[in-house]
């Protein structure tokens, strides 16, 4: 059976998860399931960055331990993916012992290769984005991505030879889609092509909180190094199981902000350890808030969790895969939610639902006729959007199809019609419903299950996308969204 492997960013656990978190995980889970779908043996990973400076630091400002800290917010970040119905098989911490042995053993063996030596560190260090700054990448003095002002580190620190690599990686960023989408892609390399590659540090010295350096106590393991290492950890190198059969993996998920690390560092760090490359990078843009930056200072900070309970789930899913093109910047805002829920969910898909159920569950003889809908679906361009990662543009394509199935529906009129005619209205329009319901069930899991219900059918398979003979058991029951004012 085809494996499909594929991860999000881990996330810090300096405070609650925000809405950038929730889409990440939600695209993630929505490209799992639809390889699950296509009957892939898939293997989905998602967890919490718990290492990091910034970890010990908040936690210290809120005078608690740092362990216990990261636990209680690492809990959030799992609430949030049962809340948004995320479907990931496995979840890692980073502080596991699982992990932390496997971090320090590749730590070695990229030293016993002679690739990491001893050094002096001098220079601007991030603690937002727990990077190393050139002076080039300062704005203003600043740090563009958190405006902050990075501190000044000297240290002793151990560097890894990532100039050593320079060529291979530089040849793995030129290949087609190793770094979707394409613009992303050029970006690194141009970045690549002019500043070049410089030996990274990959200790940090006189740290209280993170994984000891295996050769040198006094050293911890700075925290990119060890966090990208959870891909595999995860799931059991050297020898475990899964990662023989899931290894390299198909996709890593991640935003903009952290593209080098992924797409530069990580491979720099598999060449040495003697591992296989992942094959995609796969990178989305970033959500402001009513026009403004997530953060902390901007107080807009929306907890994903609030707006499950105040608009339900799918309802948000299905909100920011449609809205945002994927790989772009995108907004999010309340009113435009509301927009879309009332009307490409409560009026076009609910509508249609409830109007087909309403007359199927009246009409007493079977369903059957000739297809006259399915030369509307274009399946195989659905399959080439999620295939290049355009999810959004896969979601249009299904709303296309409700859409002319409700076309459909008001042509020909079947409240007016009675008999054969009745009948094959009616199988046009539930074979239409079985197979939206297919489609929509990786964006909206819970939506399709209730489709499911009402037509008295068990969930099916892309293959199962074609009109065929089914049995119904209709049971018309709740509308599937509520129309918000
Ligand atoms: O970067 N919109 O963690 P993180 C969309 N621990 N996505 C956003 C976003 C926004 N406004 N802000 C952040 C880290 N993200 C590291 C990752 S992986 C080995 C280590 C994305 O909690 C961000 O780009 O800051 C990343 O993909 C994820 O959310 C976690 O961000």
């Amino acid at each position: 059976m085809k494996t499909f492997y594929i991860t999000t960013a881990i996330d810090y656990v300096n405070a609650a998860p925000h809405i950038g978190h929730a889409y990440e995980k939600i695209i993630a889970d929505t490209i799992a399931r639809w390889h699950r779908l296509n009957g892939e043996d898939v293997f989905f990973l998602t967890g919490t960055d718990e290492n990091a400076q910034k970890n010990e630091q908040a936690a210290r400002e809120k005078g608690v331990e740092t362990k216990r800290f990261v636990d209680v917010n690492s809990k959030k970040f799992e609430e949030l993916c049962k809340k948004l119905n995320i479907s990931n098989n496995d979840f890692i911490k980073t502080t596991e012992k699982r992990h932390v042995i496997v971090a320090q053993n590749i730590f070695k063996k990229v030293y016993e290769k002679s690739d990491i030596y001893k050094g002096f560190y001098e220079g601007y260090y991030c603690e937002g984005c727990e990077a190393f700054l050139t002076e080039k990448e300062l704005v203003d003095g600043k740090c563009p991505e958190h405006n902050k002002e990075p501190i000044w580190l000297k240290e002793e620190s151990y560097f890894f030879k990532l100039s050593k690599y320079q060529d291979k990686i530089l040849e793995l960023l030129k290949s087609k889609d190793f770094v979707i989408p394409e613009s992303k892609r050029n970006e690194m390399v141009s970045r690549l092509e002019n500043e070049g590659l410089k030996d990274i540090s990959v200790s940090r010295n006189k740290l209280k909180w993170g994984i000891d350096v295996p050769i040198n106590k006094n050293h911890k393991i700075y925290v990119w190094f060890d966090a990208l290492i959870n891909y595999v950890s995860a799931i059991g190198y050297p020898n475990g199981n899964k990662f023989k059969k899931y290894w390299p993996a198909d996709v890593h998920l991640i935003g903009k902000g952290i593209n080098w690390f992924h797409s530069v560092i990580w491979p720099g760090i598999l060449f040495s350890a003697g591992m296989k490359i992942s094959k995609h990078i796969v990178v989305h843009g970033y959500l402001t808030v009513n026009g403004q930056k997530i953060g902390k200072s901007l107080d807009n900070v929306i907890d994903p969790i609030n707006l499950v309970n105040k608009y339900g789930v799918d309802e948000l899913r299905y909100f920011l895969i449609r809205e945002i093109p994927f790989g772009e910047d995108g907004d999010f805002s309340e009113d435009a939610l509301k927009n879309r829920i009332n009307n490409e969910l409560a009026n076009d898909l609910g509508n249609l639902v409830s109007r087909s159920l309403t007359l199927a569950e009246k009409f007493k003889g079977e369903t059957q006729g000739k297809d006259e809908l399915s030369k509307k679906l274009n399946l195989k361009l659905i399959n080439e959007y999620m295939d290049k990662f355009e999810l959004h543009n896969a979601l249009s394509e299904i709303w296309k199809f409700v859409n002319d199935v409700n076309k459909y529906v008001n042509d020909k009129q079947p409240w007016n019609l009675e008999g054969k005619e009745l009948s094959n209205v009616l199988y046009n329009l539930l074979e239409s419903l079985r197979i939206i319901s297919i489609l929509v069930s990786p964006f909206m899991p819970e939506t399709s299950e209730k489709i499911n219900k009402q037509l008295g059918i068990k969930e099916g398979k892309l293959k199962n996308c074609k009109f065929s003979k089914t049995k119904y058991k209709i049971k018309k029951t709740e509308h599937l969204f509520e129309k918000i004012k």
